[in-house]
């Protein structure tokens, strides 16, 4: 990293983080602390003033990525309810910029449910799922964005169920704006993350996340390095998948907006 853009990124956090609340708790290696960093990014680039924002989290590792970090109102709410609690603040102030982050199992497993009708209802937010393909917290439960074959505590011969597309499901449940990126893929998911920022409906970014404590050791990755670069061999952009052959695709995690419709809140 050059010299400057180093200084740039340390002005950030300056001022976007609470000092006091510092170091992150995450393990090293984990992703969740580049997902705060790219939401911090988006949020400067997109020229939002972050006193406008609410950043609303459940329970888990990523729970933690906003809350307490982020100097703003910030509300850690119970596990799989942060979109209920969101949309509560939204009705209550409509000008408020809402933005939900937490992990998979909290979205889509407990969550399910709010997931599944705030995209029906396109309520005006911004869901960011730091997804880790795991339970994180709770010691490495399956979850349902495992993938198939996956070794977790709760499926130590392989994870035999397959895992839910969450951009698919939130795409058919009517969200406004769809899009995947990775914790690898950095300046691609902080422009996925503006765009988001700027739009109005509901919009839903599925950033894949590694956790190198509880799915990287068991799936026998070398190191949370090599976790993060096999990102990189899973993932293809969805303009290089739209032109590839189906049968390459079969393993392959696509990567892009899927979704982008002008909503008519
Ligand atoms: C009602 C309730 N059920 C279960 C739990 C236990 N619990 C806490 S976090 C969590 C899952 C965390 O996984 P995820 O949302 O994917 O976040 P991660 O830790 O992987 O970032 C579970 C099951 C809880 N706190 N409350």
């Amino acid at each position: 990293m050059s010299e400057k853009k180093g200084k740039e990124m340390e002005a950030t956090w300056k001022k976007y983080l609470r000092k006091e609340t510092l170091p992150l708790p995450f393990c090293p290696g984990c992703g969740h602390g580049i997902v705060l960093s790219a939401i911090l990014r988006a949020i400067e680039a997109s020229g939002i003033d972050i006193k406008d924002m609410l950043f609303v989290s459940g329970i888990g590792c990523a729970g933690w990525i906003p809350s307490p970090h982020i100097r703003a109102d910030t509300m850690h709410v119970t596990h799989g309810r942060p979109i209920a609690f969101a949309t509560g603040a939204k009705l209550f102030n409509p000008r408020l910029k809402v933005m939900v982050v937490s992990g998979d199992g909290d979205l889509a497993s407990i969550g399910g449910n709010h997931l599944i009708h705030a995209a029906r209802r396109d309520i005006d937010m911004v869901v960011v799922c730091a997804n880790n393909e795991i339970y994180g917290m709770t010691g490495g439960q399956v979850s349902p964005t495992t993938g198939l074959g996956v070794k977790t505590t709760t499926t130590l011969a392989g994870n035999i169920e397959p895992p839910l597309d969450l951009c698919k499901l939130v795409e058919a449940a009517g969200a406004s704006y769809v899009a995947r990126s990775t914790v690898f893929h950095l300046e691609h998911l902080i422009s996925l993350l503006k765009r988001a920022l700027n739009l109005k409906g509901f919009s839903f970014i599925d950033a894949l996340s590694p956790c190198p404590t509880q799915y990287g050791r068991r799936n026998l990755y070398a190191s949370a390095a090599e976790q993060l670069k096999d990102l990189e061999k899973r993932c293809i952009l969805l303009q290089e998948a739209s032109a590839a052959p189906p049968e390459t695709l079969k393993d392959k995690v696509i990567i892009g907006e899927f979704v982008l419709r002008d909503s008519k809140q």
